[in-house]
């Protein structure tokens, strides 16, 4: 049922995290009192949020580039920075979220199947804000004078791909005209012929009138005791489950069979009740189809009051000239408007607020953690690892104790252990991204006993 479907390529960033302040408290008659930075707000994160309201993926059709706020950095008396709104991107209910793969653009890992209403996930979590110097006071140091950077935000591209659901299903016997509906009122191309169960599987269409888009579904034909299994139609009883609306069609000429359309109503009605009472109590609207074959007045009476003592709606329409058609189309697009109304505005209880998908969080973790030393030259290594990179990027370089402890950070993670063990020497350069500097040996470690985790948790 999702042959339509919709697919567009976004590049997400959250907000960049806030620096952390170096500042000491000024007081009357205290010189320099004790330190009192701030820390740096947190980044707003990309979140990506199903909506009953959408029926597209239209809007990032143009725009691909989104960014959530920056937090903002710390001050001085303690005061932490602002974190970053979130930016939340609207999708329409169906819509599956994956990572690309940033060499090879290749989906990488899904982190989510948005299907409720509400439901959400953060696909670039906002950077941490920087530490205020207060953080970095040990024994031997009481006066820190030197603050964390804030975290820059990762930015990566993701996937977007919307498996369309159709507002409304036409349900009716094999050959009353459901195809050749679907055409009339979409671009669907559906096969259509003269004996039965000529669709196989179910075609979707958008329909546009007036105002109103929405996706109709044609099914193949039911027959009696098809909720048992019996015809084609019983699988596709299963696709129908997810329509909001039922378009009932009835073939007003009987068929070749010469059937009563009353009688095949009430069937088709019954097949419903016996697969799912539910279903049998899904708003339908009844169509009256082949209107156009002579001889048919008196049956549409018939049919109309008991569709309307049914509680439904009802018109007599022909596939073949196109008569009712549009009046049918406006109506189906009102009903199918007002049911999404509905659906919006029931607070679904179950619908998850998802929060950064666990797995993903894991996989991400596990990728940042994870670095490797290169050798570029004799005597000059290269460390390539995100999480690493990431850290000398918050480390404020023209601040020695900034840079000797970013240093015991490194340490920390094993970075000194794997170069001593690629042959790093005393005295070789070491680069990491952009910056540079000699390598000082794996021995002492001015920040031993100092409690900080490498990575955040
Ligand atoms: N006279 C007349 N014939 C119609 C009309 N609508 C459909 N037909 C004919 O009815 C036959 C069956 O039409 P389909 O659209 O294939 O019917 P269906 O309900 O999709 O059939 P299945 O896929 O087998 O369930 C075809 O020969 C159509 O040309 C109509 O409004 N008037
Ligand atoms: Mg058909």
């Amino acid at each position: 049922m999702s042959q339509f479907t919709d697919i567009c390529r976004i590049n997400v960033k959250g907000g960049d995290g806030g620096a952390g302040c170096m500042s000491f408290r000024r007081e009357a008659y205290v010189p320099k009192g004790g330190p009192d930075g701030g820390d740096g707000g947190r980044g707003g994160n990309v979140v990506i949020q199903a909506s009953a309201q959408l029926s597209s993926l239209i809007d990032y059709r143009f725009k691909h580039h989104f960014r959530a706020e920056r937090g903002t950095h710390g001050q001085g008396s303690r005061r932490d920075g602002k974190n970053g709104e979130d930016l939340v991107l609207k999708v329409p209910m169906g819509t599956v979220v994956r990572e690309l793969d940033p060499e090879t653009q290749e989906p990488l890992f899904e982190i989510a199947d948005l299907t409720r209403d509400g439901e959400r996930a953060i696909v670039a979590p906002g950077g941490t804000g920087g530490r205020g110097n207060t953080h970095f006071v040990t024994p031997t140091r009481r006066a820190p004078t030197f603050a964390e950077k804030g975290e820059p935000a990762e930015e990566h591209w993701i996937e977007l791909e919307m498996k369309l659901m159709a507002d409304a299903a036409l349900v009716g016997m094999p050959s009353v005209g459901k195809s050749s509906l679907i055409a009339r009122m979409s671009a669907a191309r559906p096969k259509i012929a003269d004996y039965p169960f000529t669709t196989l599987v179910p075609n979707l269409g958008v329909v546009r009138a007036g105002d109103y888009s929405y996706v109709v579904a044609d099914v193949p034909g039911l027959i009696e005791g098809a909720s048992e299994g019996r015809g084609l139609g019983h699988q596709f009883l299963r696709h129908i489950e997810r329509t909001a609306l039922i378009m009932h069609v009835v073939d007003m000429t009987g068929g070749f069979e010469g059937r009563d359309p009353l009688e095949d109503y009430r069937i088709i009605n019954e097949e419903l009740r016996a697969y799912a009472a539910e279903l049998a109590e899904r708003p339908q609207i009844v169509v009256a189809n082949k209107c156009d074959v002579s001889g048919a007045t008196e049956k549409v009476e018939a049919l109309k009051r008991a569709a309307i003592e049914d509680g439904h709606e009802f018109f007599a329409v022909s596939a073949l000239t196109g008569a009712g058609l549009q009046t049918l189309m406006l109506a189906v697009g009102e009903r199918v408007a007002e049911l999404r109304r509905e659906l919006a505005n029931t607070p679904d209880d179950s619908a998850p607020v998802e929060q950064l998908d666990e797995q993903w969080e894991r996989r991400r973790r596990e990728r940042d953690r994870a670095f490797k030393i290169v050798r570029e030259a004799a005597d000059v290594w290269r460390v390539v690892g995100r999480g690493i990179e990431r850290m000398c990027v918050q480390t404020d370089w023209e601040n020695e104790d900034a840079v000797i402890y970013l240093q015991h950070r490194l340490q920390r993670i094993g970075v000194d252990d794997a170069l001593e063990a690629a042959g790093c020497k005393r005295g070789d350069e070491v680069r990491i991204t952009g910056y540079s500097f000699a390598y000082e040996g794996a021995d002492d470690d001015p920040f031993v006993g100092l409690d900080d985790e490498p990575f955040e948790e």
